[in-house]
Order: C-alpha cells, then structure tokens, then sequence
C-alpha cells in the first residue's frame, strides 16, 4: 500500500478470546449470563473457555508474531477490570492487560485497544445499563483505570466497538446480550447514553494517559452497493447508506454524525419521529470531541441500489451470489464504497478495524488448514481498497477478524473467522494456509496482492 504509515494487523475481542470467565476475581458480564439461558446460543455455547487466551497469550502473541502482524487490536473486559463495573479495582484482572502490552510491545507488536466490545458488567445492567443516566460516567471511570495503567505504552484507543450491534440487536431486537426488547425511544436513549460516554471516554483518555493518545471509534459499516456505474444509482446508493431508511439503529449516521459533527442526522429525526428523545443540547459539545481516526468494521454490503422514478430502489443480492458461512454475500467493493463515502463525510483518517469471513474450515489430513477462499476473499477485499486509496482515501491500517477462531457470539463455534484455527477441545493453534498468505501481503506491504 502507498500510504508510508499503514499498518496490518489483526483483531479480536475478550469475551471471545479470553475465557477465564470468573477467574482471578473477574466479574460477570451480560454475556455469560445470556450465554447460559437456554435456547440463546447455537449448540449452547459459551465464552466460558473459548481460546483460553486468557492463559496462553504468550504463545498467541508468538503466533501474531510469526504472522509478522505490525499491531494488534483487542478489547478488555471491563468487569475483569472493575468486577462490579464501579469502585475496587481488581488489581489481578487489570494486571492481565499489562502483561499482554509489554508481551506485545517485546516482539514489536503496536497494541490498539478496543475499550468497550459488548462484555458489559452484569452488575451495572441490573442497574439500568445503558438506560441508566449515570452510565455515561461509569464509562468514563472505567477508562480512567484503564488509561491510567496502560497509557504510558498504548498510543491507539478505540472507544466503542459497533454500538449498532450491542444497542440495536441487544436493546430492540432481541438477538445479542442482554437480550431486551426496549421501546424505539428507550433504545434512542440508551444509544444516546453510549454517545456520551464515548464523548467523556475520549476526553478522560487525554487526561491521563501519558504517552500521547490516538482515539477513534468503531462503528460497523452498513454499505448498499450501487447497481452500476450510473451517477443516479451511486448516489442513490450513498443515500440509502446515509440516509436512515429504517426505523431501527442499525445506520451509520445515526452514531458517527453526532461523534464527528455534533448532531443527529435530520433524516434520522424524521424517521424516529414521536420516538425521537429529548436531550440537553450541551450533550453534543460532550458526544463530539476531536478525534484522531475513524475505525469501521466492513464485511459485506447489504444489497443493490438503483435510483427509481420514486427514489433509491434496493435489489438483494440472489441466490447466485457467493456467500460465507454466516450467508453474508461477497461483496470486496464494500471495502471501495465505504471508505471512500465515509472519509468523504467525516474527514479522519481510516482504518479498516474488521474485515474477513467464516470459512468450513477443518484440520486436514495433512495436518495443514488449506482455507483457500479465505485467501481469495481477502486478497479481492484488499484490492478493492487499494482503489480507494487510489483514489485519496487516507488510510492507515487494516486489521483483518480475526486472529485466531473465537467465540461468534451467538452463532457460538460454529462460524471460523480465524487466520488461525483452535481445536477448541484441546486448544491447539494451527496457522491456516490464509495466515501464511497474510504474512507475506505484510511483508511486501500488499505489493503482491
Ligand atoms: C462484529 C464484532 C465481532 C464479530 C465479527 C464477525 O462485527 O460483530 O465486532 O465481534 O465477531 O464481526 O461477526
């Protein structure tokens, strides 16, 4: 890649990777505690074990490093850290992270920690959660903690990871812990309840961290795809992405409109209506503070657009269309669209913090994991953002999802996103052929993709 300072990396997350779930004074999280209702989780999985990296981060961390990865991106479980979600430190749980800093920093590894993906602690959501107006500042306790330990040696701090995901699919719909099922206007609250604390999480992190921080956020890119070339269906493409079509949260402008440009988005105004909440107009000057990147996790795009006589007309993707194991479709230009429309809107940096796909990988006989599709996938996504860049998108990292298989939520183990396997009966790491295809794209800087 041109660009002198882009970075390659890799992602995970803790509920997904650590295990140890109530180990060394570690409290609960929303996620064991959905995990173990029953009928939530495919197969009834649970992140109870999963890599148990948690206990092997020496070995993984040698793992990234023979991949020849430059930066690594993971979340901390907060109520590893604050076993309640307030108050006592658990020194033993935050300890963990220091560790995995210094192993990173040793093998020359650039640690970008994720401060929020998903694992809320239990013992605020039976305080309200998100709906709670103390939230934002419990937030912004936690990052304290953090930042104050860690901010001596990590220069790169996301704040939220996809707060589509964890307020849409975990308030209104159902479908990810803590399993609600809010009011539109309750779930606008506790959104707005996030978009503050990412506001104070920034500003605590430039408090007190000590070595000079970089902040951005996470937000999943929800991308319709033009049909053609044609300037009327790329425009009416890039209205249906930025146009909160949907009575839901699950947009882009929604969240990052507010966090780059302090307001809410008119057309999402008009299309929450009487559900739209009320707010002390100082929260913006809170929500939006300078930031350094914009991070965006990207997969696929969610149909066809062309523009029709009466506005953007979608068109699903058939059953023609190649798909991953999570039947999301292929689709490498959404690694064109939507960082060209989002850089084009917000103006920041880009990296592209997630991106890559569930595979029907196995150990084979050969003792190897020939994952070719994988490696088909990627080097189609990267191409497609080698155009971007082309094109004046400033990016500066990509991290492929995800270093290793982990815990997919609530498809459990069943969808393999990793550049490696895990047996996870044994815990046996094995690099996938992707994973040796990675290294070299690193090594060349993406000249032999
Ligand atoms: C997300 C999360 C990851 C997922 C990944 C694959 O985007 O949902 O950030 O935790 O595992 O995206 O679904």
């Amino acid at each position: 890649m041109d660009n002198k300072i882009f970075t390659w990396g890799a992602s995970t997350s803790a509920y997904q990777i650590e295990g140890a779930w109530n180990t060394d004074g570690k409290g609960p999280s929303i996620w064991d505690a959905y995990c173990g209702e029953s009928g939530r989780i495919q197969h009834g999985d649970s992140g109870d074990v999963t890599c148990d990296h948690y206990n092997r981060f020496k070995e993984d961390v040698g793992l990234m490093k023979e991949i020849g990865l430059q930066a690594y991106r993971f979340s901390i479980s907060w109520p590893r850290v604050l076993s309640d979600g307030t108050g006592a430190v658990n020194t033993k749980g935050l300890d963990f992270y220091d560790k995995l800093v210094d192993e990173l920093l040793a093998k020359g590894i650039d640690p970008l920690v994720t401060l929020f993906h998903w694992d809320y602690p239990l013992h605020l959501q039976d305080r309200g959660g998100w709906l709670n107006a103390d939230s934002p500042k419990w937030y912004a306790d936690y990052v304290t903690t953090v930042a104050q330990k860690l901010g001596d040696r990590v220069e790169k701090w996301i704040t939220f990871n996809e707060p589509q995901v964890f307020i849409n699919e975990g308030h209104l719909n159902d479908f990810h812990a803590p399993g609600l099922q809010l009011s539109l206007r309750d779930t606008l609250r506790a959104g707005h309840n996030v978009l503050l604390a990412h506001g104070l999480g920034c500003q605590v992190i430039r408090e007190h961290a000590t070595k000079p921080p970089k902040i951005g956020w996470a937000p999943a890119g929800k991308t319709y795809a033009p049909a053609s070339d044609k300037p009327e269906d790329i425009a009416a493409a890039h209205q249906m992405t930025f146009g909160v079509p949907n009575k839901d949260l699950f947009n882009d402008p929604w969240w990052s409109d507010p966090v780059v440009h302090g307001h809410y988005p008119e057309a999402g105004i008009q299309r929450y209506g009487d559900a739209m909440i009320d707010f002390d107009p100082a929260d913006m000057q809170t929500i939006c503070q300078p930031l350094d990147f914009f991070a965006i996790n990207l997969y696929f795009c969610e149909c066809k657009v062309k523009a029709g006589p009466n506005g953007p007309e979608t068109i699903p993707y058939d059953g023609n269309k190649p798909r991953t194991m999570m039947n999301w479709p292929i689709t490498p230009e959404v690694l064109y669209w939507s960082t060209k429309w989002n850089y084009e809107r917000y103006q920041l940096p880009m990296i592209i913090s997630e991106n890559g796909l569930a595979c029907m990988d196995w150990v084979q006989e050969d003792g190897a994991v020939h994952d070719t599709q994988r490696i088909d996938f990627y080097s189609a996504y990267l191409k497609q953002l080698k155009r971007a860049m082309d094109e004046g998108v400033d990016m500066i990292g990509y991290y492929a999802w995800s270093l290793m298989d982990n815990f997919e939520w609530s498809q459990g183990y069943r969808q393999r996103f990793g550049l490696i396997h895990v047996d996870m009966d044994t815990g046996t790491r094995t690099l996938k052929d992707s994973a040796h295809w990675y290294r070299n794209i690193i090594a060349t800087n993406g000249e032999e993709l």
